[in-house]
């Protein structure tokens, strides 16, 4: 059989042999992991609950979300972070050091190898030839302690690129182009995997862009194949040594074809409020702008800083726009500043802040009343930014930087600067990357917000009232927000409950404590968006015992089952429109729970009936009747 790139690495990573037919159980082993800290605490918490001694696979712990240290609890977390792997043999990334993909993308990756981390934008690392997954936390724990990572076969979407991108047009625009067809939602249950002759003048870090904004689709993974641009870039990091050519079998056969003509692309941006809302720039030409925030694991390199640098150099920013940069790493800022960029970023009025997610999460740089906020991060979800009112546009860093000067949404294609290529060599410093000693003496400093893990219960009959109705495309930033007030409490279940689905009910836990929670029905694409376990482990804290929606997002369908919670679909989607809030809904002989069992759900308020179903496998029926996945595992370990 000839084989795409995917299927070749996933074949060779497979625990044991399977059929690669879309839709089968596999089970992968994986090769590298990674956390940041606002998953990340959680993610060790439920490790250490394994009675794992040594993690099992080569793990990095970054610290780049929660940096913004307005009380002691941020702190706290890092502090555990250090600590704890410092015991377990992780290595750990200081705050400071950059952007977990970004920084991974530089240092970690290698061609061939599998990564599963607990951040939704892990494919970034798919523009080294990996596959590169995002999962929940307690699925990266799992990993650690040698668990192979369950998953279902995914189709694989050939994406050919052919042609060469018009000077102001970015990779920015290839991904903004992959969404305008495909949609937040078209990616789901696939990998997206590029090809063709256009592929060849895209570099790595442009790559990265493409990979990165994959997870926009819904989309596993997205990869490039591993070839001489790939070579380049590793051995201007000091790494040829982690080189592999990879590409697929000449004539490999795909589920699904996309091309994509560079030579006709155009700048686009993504309006508010999702990511596949593609227009042209030009459209908006005549709309001023308030904020430009430049940075996020999409958009940070060298590359595209030095572009940003060069569009600025002997300008200054429009006096109503305030403009913020935010580098992707250490290795970034310290390059821009020795090829002296750093100096026209500086001079052109530019706002610099911390090699961190910043904006991007909501820490800090939240735009005025109803401003314009251009952004060259990947997601415009509305109130992500902190301010629920504000119109936020995802472009490119080219259009960012021009529109910065002209103080109007404008695209790069009028302005001359040239375009910035690989340096010769980066520079190489991983002085803020702490290897474990793995002393046992040491020991692991948990600070007062520090709280444990909350266990789902062992399956039980189910009968509740509908404790919110939510719409098609609900966000994990809907369900467990983000930003500077809530991260702090990312540690601490109990507490983040308290702003479950605020921005779209405030009164949802208060409710939840009334009735000692219930049943949550959704529409289509329902918990799209970040890998936060929050968005599960926050309802199964309030009572939530099962959702049922029109589809899901991958990562989030996972964390539910994880956290115990059955991720229930409609077989007959109009039944949505008949059920209302506090009905009283009973899932007759649910106990029963098995594989392509569906079953009646009574609606006592309105007296109807309706089918639901679900997708779970053998395995995640046993996650689900074991009360979630930690107590399934250490029930399996007691039985050895
Ligand atoms: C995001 O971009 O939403 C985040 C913050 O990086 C999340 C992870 C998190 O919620 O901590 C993600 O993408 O998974
Ligand atoms: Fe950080 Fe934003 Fe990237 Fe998430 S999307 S990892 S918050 S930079």
């Amino acid at each position: 059989m000839k084989m795409s790139l995917a299927q070749k690495i996933i074949y060779k990573h497979l625990a044991e042999p399977t059929d690669l037919k879309p839709g089968t159980p596999i089970r992968l082993k994986i090769d590298q992991t990674l956390t940041q800290d606002a998953t990340g605490t959680m993610t060790y918490l439920q490790f250490e609950r394994m009675g794992v001694d040594w993690v099992r696979t080569k793990a990095y712990s970054y610290v780049d979300h929660n940096t913004l240290q307005s009380g002691f609890m941020n702190a706290d977390d890092h502090k555990y972070l250090q600590t704890v792997a410092n015991r377990y043999g992780v290595n750990f990334s200081k705050a400071g050091n950059g952007i977990c993909h970004q920084l991974h993308l530089e240092r970690f990756a290698i061609p061939g190898e599998t990564l599963l981390g607990s951040d939704s934008h892990t494919p970034t690392c798919g523009a080294m030839g990996m596959i590169a997954i995002g999962s929940g936390g307690l699925d990266v724990a799992a990993a650690m302690a040698g668990i192979p990572y369950s998953i279902k076969m995914p189709e694989i979407v050939g994406v050919r690129l052919t042609g060469k991108l018009k000077h102001g047009v970015t990779a920015k625009d290839i991904i903004f182009k992959v969404l305008e067809e495909k949609t937040v939602k078209g990616g789901v249950g696939k990998i997206f995997e590029y090809s063709g002759p256009g592929i060849k003048e895209l570099s790595v870090t442009e790559r990265s862009t493409i990979t990165n904004m994959g997870a926009e689709l819904g989309a596993t993974t997205s990869l490039f194949p591993s070839d001489e641009n790939t070579l380049e870039f590793l051995e201007k990091q000091g790494r040829a040594g982690d080189y592999l050519a990879l590409a697929p079998d000449e004539g490999a056969v795909y589920d699904e074809y996309m091309e994509i003509n560079l030579d006709l692309l155009e700048p686009l941006l993504a309006a508010p409020h999702s990511p596949d809302n593609i227009h042209p720039v030009k459209d908006y030409a005549s709309t001023k702008v308030d904020q430009v925030c430049i940075g996020s694991c999409t958009n940070s390199s060298f590359t595209d800083l030095s572009n940003v640098a060069a569009i600025l150099r002997g300008k200054t920013v429009h006096p109503d726009v305030s403009l913020t940069i935010s580098f992707g790493s250490k290795q970034v800022l310290k390059m821009l500043a020795e090829s002296g960029a750093l100096s026209d970023l500086i001079a052109s009025g530019a706002r610099l802040l911390e090699s961190t997610c910043g904006p991007c999460i909501g820490m800090g740089q939240s735009p005025a009343s109803g401003a314009v906020s251009l952004r060259t991060f990947n997601r415009n979800f509305k109130g992500r930014s902190g301010t629920m009112d504000a119109r936020v546009f995802l472009v490119s860093p080219e259009t960012a930087a021009v529109s910065a000067l002209t103080g109007y949404i404008t695209d790069a294609t009028g302005t001359p600067y040239e375009k910035t290529g690989l340096p010769d060599s980066f520079l190489i410093d991983d002085s803020m990357v702490i290897l474990p000693d793995l002393d046992p003496e040491k020991p692991i400093v948990k600070g007062p917000n520090i709280k444990s893990v909350p266990l789902g219960k062992a399956l039980s009959e189910i009968k509740g009232q509908v404790m919110i109705k939510v719409g098609d495309n609900i966000t994990t930033d809907h369900i467990a927000p983000a930003g500077s007030m809530v991260l702090p409490f990312r540690s601490n279940i109990e507490k983040i409950s308290e702003f479950c689905f605020e921005p779209l009910d405030e009164h949802f836990p208060a409710r939840c404590k009334e009735y000692g929670g219930g049943i949550i029905i959704a529409g289509s694409n329902y918990g799209q968006g970040s890998s936060r376990e929050h968005a599960a482990l926050a309802p199964l804290h309030l009572g939530i015992r099962a959702v049922i929606a029109k589809t899901y997002a991958r990562i989030h369908q996972q964390n539910l089952i994880n956290a115990g919670i059955i991720p229930f679909v409609f077989e007959d989607e109009s039944a949505y429109d008949s059920i209302d809030l506090l009905d009283e809904l009973e899932i007759q002989d649910v106990v029963n729970l098995s594989p392509g069992l569906s079953f009646t759900v009574k609606n006592l308020t309105k007296g109807t009936e309706f089918t639901a179903s679900h997708s779970l496998d053998e395995d995640q029926v046993a996650t689900i009747k074991a009360g979630g996945l930690l107590n399934k595992i250490a029930a399996e370990a007691s039985d050895l």
